[in-house]
C-alpha cells in the first residue's frame, strides 16, 4: 500500500469514527438524563409555555434559564435557588433523587415556567 492510500484509509477510519460517535450520542435514550434544556423567560413568562423537563431518577438534571426580569428560580421538592439578574442566564445541574413532579417557577412573582418531572 503507498503511503497516500495509506492515509486515505486512516483518513476514512477516522470519518466513521466520528459519525458513528454523533450518532450514538444523538440517539441516546433521553429519558435518563434531561439532555440541556434551555428556557427563555420574556415578559417574565416562559416563551413556548411551562417547559417539561423529564428524567430519570438518579440521573442529571440540566437546565438552563435566561431571563428578561430580575427573579429567584427555584425548584420545589428539590429547593434549589437561584437568583437571575434581568438579562442573565442561570444553569442547574444535578443528581435527581426524588421521583415526581416538582414546580420551577420565578419565586417573586409565583410564575411557574417549567415542570421538572423524576420518573422512578
Ligand atoms: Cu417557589
Amino acid at each position: 500500500m503507498s503511503q497516500r492510500a495509506r492515509l486515505g484509509v486512516i483518513a476514512a477510519a477516522v470519518v466513521v469514527a466520528v459519525v458513528g460517535f454523533v450518532i450514538a450520542s444523538s440517539s441516546g435514550d433521553n429519558t435518563k438524563e434531561s439532555g440541556l434544556v434551555h428556557i427563555v423567560v420574556r415578559h417574565a413568562k416562559p416563551v413556548g409555555g411551562v417547559r417539561e423537563i423529564t428524567v430519570k431518577k438518579g440521573h442529571r438534571a440540566r437546565f438552563t434559564v435566561t431571563s428578561d426580569v430580575a427573579d429567584e428560580i427555584h425548584i420545589h421538592g428539590y429547593d434549589l435557588h437561584k437568583d437571575v439578574i434581568k438579562g442573565g442566564t442561570v444553569s442547574f445541574d444535578f443528581v435527581a433523587k426524588m421521583d415526581g413532579g416538582f414546580v420551577v417557577e420565578l419565586e417573586s412573582r409565583s410564575k411557574q415556567i417549567a415542570s421538572l418531572k423524576v420518573l422512578p
